[in-house]
């Protein structure tokens, strides 16, 4: 059995291994991200080995621009599993991190994605968990908050996976930002309601409609997002416990010894570090 998470952003996934190691623990990262220019890890797995965005826009026949070459690549990726079968090679119990590319159709309403992770669960047996990033301040208003749990929800329902939305950068909100945020963190429908619906004469006429969408999503706790501060490591460390919980991570292993404090000593719960 081997434990994955997939997920958005590349800092994410720094920020990750970084607190990982401090705790001794190994975290790989797939770099699955056909553009990406630099990451201050070492990948266990590169999809650049593979194919590189700029060589399939270079390409004469094929004439892509960034989006349909980047849906290009992960399209080919997908026609040879095996290759990420064998790159990937004996990850089990591992923890990986799948670092994908930022483009929203690719989990909004795409299929690539969902037959990645059709072949992580079906195929390889990871367990996985969707890890959903959104930047907080794009989010600091009632329509964009809006919005962005409507994107959030889309990946929710095309993924079909256990799934967390994260709020990114909110080490970048200043206070006052940062309190409207919170506002909309607390479940009070109506002052993200009531932020929406003021202003422009288009919010008026379709009042009804958002009002709707907003119970929706309150009623039934369909959304919910998790700030995340990068250099707040308790914030970390409890992000990654919840994730842990949800696909039940570690529970097979050692319980004895990582359930319980194990402070001074010799901590010999993976000392594999690289
Ligand atoms: N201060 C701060 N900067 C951040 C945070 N997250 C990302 N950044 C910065 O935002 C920029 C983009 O971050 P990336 O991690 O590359 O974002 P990404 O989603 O992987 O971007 P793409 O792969 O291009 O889709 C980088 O300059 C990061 O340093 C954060 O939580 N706090
Ligand atoms: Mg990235």
């Amino acid at each position: 059995m081997v434990n994955v998470y997939k997920c958005l952003q590349s800092t994410y996934c720094s920020t990750i291994v970084r607190h990982a190691a401090d705790e001794r623990k190994t975290i790989d990262v797939v770099n699955l991200d056909p553009a990406a220019e630099y990451f201050d890890y070492q990948p266990l797995v590169d999809i650049r080995e593979l194919i590189h965005l700029d060589d399939v826009m270079a390409d004469g026949e094929l004439k892509f621009g960034p989006n349909g070459g980047l849906v290009f690549c992960m399209e080919y990726l997908m026609e040879n599993p095996d290759w990420l079968e064998e790159q990937l090679g004996d990850v089990d119990d591992d923890y990986v991190l799948f670092d994908c590319p930022g483009q929203i159709e690719l989990y909004t309403h795409m299929t690539i994605m969902r037959q990645l992770v059709d072949l992580l669960q079906q195929r390889w047996n990871f367990r996985v968990c969707g890890v959903f990033l959104v930047d907080s301040q794009f989010m600091v208003d009632g329509s964009k908050f809006l919005s962005g749990t409507m994107a959030a929800l889309s990946a929710m329902v095309n993924l079909e996976l256990p799934h967390i939305n994260i709020l990114t950068k909110m080490d970048l909100l200043s206070k006052s930002a940062r309190n409207q945020i919170d506002r909309y963190l607390q479940p009070d429908p109506h002052s993200l309601l009531g932020d929406v619906q003021t202003g422009s004469k288009w919010s008026e006429k379709y009042r009804h409609l958002t009002d709707a969408i907003g119970r929706l999503v309150e009623d039934y706790s369909l959304v919910r997002f998790y700030p995340l501060n990068i250099k707040d490591e308790e914030n970390i460390a409890d992000l990654l416990l919840m994730i842990d919980n949800m696909i039940q991570y570690g529970e097979e292993a050692d319980v004895k010894t990582r359930d319980f404090e194990y402070e001074d000593g010799d901590g010999d719960d993976g000392g594999d570090e690289s």
